[in-house]
């Protein structure tokens, strides 16, 4: 198993349809069905938005400190076997706070977990649902600082066509008078602007997927000039049908362009699968070599947030 960090994971896909099941029962939440079959079933998508309707219907079955600790405890799990020593989290507290659950339940359920697990180094990424506006995430932004010493950065999530990175100029300041990391999803479904934008609007330190970059060959140039890290997500982006098929994916051009590419698995319980399993699909069906794949897990590290001695262990 290849040691790798994971720096574009998001905790609530990460819910199973057992889990999903399990947390509804104890809940009293009711589900439109609670076959696993079924509801595996259900997991097929046409694009972001078709995903993202499925993502937030499920996520009314996290309700207290316990959901969010149990949901968090089955991915550190799982990632550990993956082979993943280091994980940055996201987390959409708006989805949380819009179901009725406090901010407290939260924090204390995903850093109790994180606290728990002995085997991986951890933090957590504040991410702002863009479809909700500049507004709200200010709002969150403000409601979140009194736990600012749970979480390490602000990224910026949901669906991206139409809400552009440049709207959110002002909790992007916010957040770094904060000294907080910055990153977005840009480029998984928007165009190179939004790139763009993340990157001098925003000053964001790494972009989440960016592989429509490749359609930009200036924006090719500066990323590749300022190593600037991107988290591609190769099974999501088949399964959000982004690219046609994994054979098709722009990633082994992000190698040669020399970019600072790294492999992340975004919504694993959506998508097909965890980490390893993305690193081992790119093997089978994008024919990347052991230099390869130890370039994007070396990679991985050079991009993470952690501390610069933890790092030179990693690597
Ligand atoms: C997401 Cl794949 C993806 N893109 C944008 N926002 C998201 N939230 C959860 N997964
Ligand atoms: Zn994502």
């Amino acid at each position: 198993m290849l040691p790798t960090a994971e720096l574009h994971i998001h905790i609530e896909g990460t819910l199973e349809p057992e889990m999903l099941v399990r947390l509804a029962a104890r809940n009293g939440v009711k589900l439109p069905t609670t076959d696993i079959d079924e509801l595996r079933a259900r997991y097929r998508f046409t694009d972001l938005q078709s995903f993202l309707d499925l993502y937030y219907a499920n996520l009314p079955v996290l309700r207290t400190e316990q959901d969010f600790y149990d949901l968090t405890s089955a991915y550190l799990a799982r990632a550990a076997q993956a082979g993943v020593r280091r994980a940055e989290i996201f987390f959409d507290p708006q989805t949380h706070l819009r179901n009725g659950v406090p901010l407290e339940a939260v924090f204390a359920g995903l850093s109790g977990a994180l606290d728990d697990a002995r085997d991986i180094s951890t933090d957590l990424i504040l991410c702002f649902l863009r479809d909700l506006g500049a507004d709200a995430a200010e709002e969150t932004f403000r409601a979140a600082l009194p736990f600012r010493d749970r979480f390490i950065g602000v990224g910026l999530d949901s669906a991206e066509v139409g809400h552009p990175p440049s709207l959110f100029r002002e909790v992007y300041r916010m957040a770094a008078a904060e000294g907080l990391h910055r990153v977005a999803h840009a480029g998984e479904e928007g165009g190179p602007d939004y790139v763009w934008e993340a990157l001098d609007v925003l000053g964001v330190e790494r972009i989440d997927h960016g592989i429509r970059a490749m359609e930009d060959a200036k924006l090719v140039r500066r990323l590749r000039e300022e190593q600037v890290p991107l988290t591609v997500c190769p099974l999501s982006n088949v399964a959000l049908r982004v690219v046609g098929e994994l054979a098709d994916h722009v990633l082994p051009a992000m190698l040669d362009e020399g970019l600072l590419v790294c492999v992340n698995s975004d919504d694993p319980a959506y998508f097909g699968g965890y980490v390893d399993d993305n690193f081992a699909a790119l093997r089978s069906e994008l024919g990347l070599d052991d230099q390869q794949l130890a370039t994007l897990a070396r990679n991985s590290f050079d991009a993470c947030f952690a501390p610069a001695e933890q790092k030179a262990r990693w690597k």
